[in-house]
């Protein structure tokens, strides 16, 4: 049997919880161990992994033979952190596999970036594209011939209708709802449950239903 690839995971809060559940339940990883910023952290555990350190023991993991990489922050309101994180870590060396669990359906012609995050009863319809180092949460739902940029975050049960844009760094809400053929731009915040019906512009916040922008 071919031998696991060993993958590390940087942070070690919420989010990693659902990726160590993801890799665990696929079988395709062997898990290094978590990084975390926080020091009071280190040699604790979650769902049985060991938590090594911070960021800086990243260089010598690779070395030792630790290939692949996930970023473990879910970034909710600043996705400029995973790409952060994302660059630097990258720089090592480390390769960002596509993570994806085993109940989440990715259809026909749809492509993938590196890093891409795909958490249980997420589908994405035929014809879509996703950036690199974007999180498509629980039962988010990408429909047909949609564009999302790199960097962002789409939190659970969100759903794009066909055609929608959307690009770096944006944050859709959970179970917010993009309807047909809208463009929603860079580093644009869509709050829980709103139902955006018109383009909304980058570096912008959108609530309500139907979404209109806040400060
Ligand atoms: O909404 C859902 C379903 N999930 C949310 C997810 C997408 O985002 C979740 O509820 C949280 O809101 C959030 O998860 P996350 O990012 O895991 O949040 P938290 O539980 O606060 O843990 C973040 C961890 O990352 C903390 O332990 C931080 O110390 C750590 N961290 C922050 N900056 C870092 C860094 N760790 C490393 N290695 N490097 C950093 O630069």
């Amino acid at each position: 049997m071919k031998k696991k690839g060993k993958i590390v995971l940087i942070g070690a809060g919420g989010h990693a919880k659902v990726l160590i559940n993801l890799i665990l339940t696929a079988g395709i990883y062997q898990i290094a161990g978590c990084t975390d910023k926080d020091l009071q952290k280190k040699f604790n555990t979650i769902l049985g992994v060991r938590i090594i350190g911070d960021d800086s023991l990243l260089g010598r993991l690779f070395s030792d033979g630790v290939e692949y990489a996930a970023i473990a922050v879910g970034g909710i309101g600043d996705n400029h952190l995973r790409e952060k994180l994302y660059e630097r870590t990258k720089k090592l060396g480390f390769k960002f596999p596509v993570l994806k669990h085993p109940l989440s359906i990715v259809s026909m012609n749809v492509s993938l970036g590196e890093g891409i995050q795909l958490l249980p009863g997420s589908i994405i319809h035929p014809a879509s594209q996703i950036g690199f180092n974007t999180v498509v949460n629980t039962n988010a739902l990408i429909e047909h011939d949609c564009i999302v940029g790199d960097h962002c975050s789409l939190a659970p049960g969100c759903a794009l209708m066909g055609g929608v844009k959307i690009g770096k760094y944006t944050h859709v809400g959970a179970e917010a709802v993009i309807n047909e053929g809208i463009t929603v731009g860079d580093d644009v915040m869509i709050g829980a449950g709103a139902v955006v019906i018109r383009d909304v512009p980058s570096r912008s916040k959108v609530v309500g239903v139907p979404a209109r922008p806040i400060n």
